[in-house]
């Protein structure tokens, strides 16, 4: 009997199906968003390269946290996965000083509630990594909380569990990355509760989508860093000088064979395995 997938819903580059009671299909698109707008042209493979990297993570940081996957398809851009009750946080852990950090410790000195040395310059590595939970705000934005909020949320005992897998798992991830020429600057997490009370991890894990993934070679602090994936993209966008309004512009043949070029790089850097094998066998990834 052919499997009927009920749709719950969209992200905006992803789209979330119900196989039944106990089991979720997690489909990635080729759509790609900058500055918070997805734009009308789609990146080909990009979604295989994100669900391909995912399933890799998935596959080797089970010995840190149990994961919802059961199941990478054979489209090579879809999970299916098993249906957790999820935490009402979203758990960032950041090993660099970016992005809402760093406006966060321009203004306060402090990160979510994490004080901070003096002096420090934009993207610089921190003296140690840190978690910064967030919520999702209603206008879909992510809302920066401090801890103490998180553990009224999920409680302080499964808040600090998730702080401890997360850094466990940023640890595991930033070294490997590192090590293959790319900075895993910070990355979110997505976990959730099994029918055991199981903490479980959910979503995307570790992809250029969920983290900043910077170019090693080329890493400065004391100023932003360009995007490993995004950054043609972006480039792109700011010589039009398009106001980063709903719609976006349409992107240009070169920038999405360059865009695609990097994801396709990061993927092949970061799994070992060529892109191409990839999509004749996705189940390469998890071996
Ligand atoms: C779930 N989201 C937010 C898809 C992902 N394993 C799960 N069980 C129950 N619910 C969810 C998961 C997962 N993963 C997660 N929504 C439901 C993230 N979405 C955004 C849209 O794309």
């Amino acid at each position: 009997m052919p499997e009927t997938a009920v749709h719950l819903g969209s992200g905006k580059v992803r789209e979330l199906y119900a196989l039944d009671e106990e089991r979720l299909l997690l489909v990635a698109s080729d759509r790609i968003s900058t500055f918070d707008v997805v734009l009308p042209t789609e990146i080909p493979d990009k979604g295989r390269v994100l669900t391909g990297l995912s399933a890799f993570w998935f596959a080797r940081t089970g010995h840190i946290v149990p994961n919802h996957l059961l199941e990478l398809r054979d489209d090579g851009r879809s999970l299916v996965c098993r249906r957790l009750e999820m935490l009402p946080v979203e758990v960032v852990v950041r090993g660099y000083l970016s992005g809402s950090g760093w406006k966060d410790y321009l203004a306060t000195g402090a990160v979510c509630g994490h004080p901070l040395p003096a002096g420090l310059a934009e993207s610089a590595r921190l003296p140690a990594p840190i978690v910064t939970p967030a919520t999702k705000a209603a206008s879909g934005h992510d809302e920066n909380i401090d801890a103490a909020t998180a553990s009224e949320l999920v409680g302080a005992d499964r808040w600090a569990e998730a702080e401890r897998v997360a850094l466990a798992l940023y640890a595991f991830a930033s070294a490997h990355a590192e090590a293959r020429g790319i900075v895993l600057a910070d990355t979110k997490f997505e976990l959730g509760l099994d029918q055991e009370g199981t903490l479980v991890l959910g979503d995307e894990a570790l992809t250029p989508d969920s983290s900043r993934f910077w170019p090693a070679a080329t890493y400065a602090p004391g100023g932003a860093q360009p995007s490993y994936d995004k950054q043609y993209v972006r480039d792109y966008c700011e010589r039009l000088g398009w106001d980063k309004t709903d719609p976006g512009p349409e992107v240009p043949a070169d920038v999405v064979a360059g865009t695609r070029a990097r994801y396709v790089e990061a993927f092949e850097l970061l799994t070992g395995l060529a892109f191409d094998d990839y999509l004749a066998d996705p189940q390469a990834v998890l071996r």
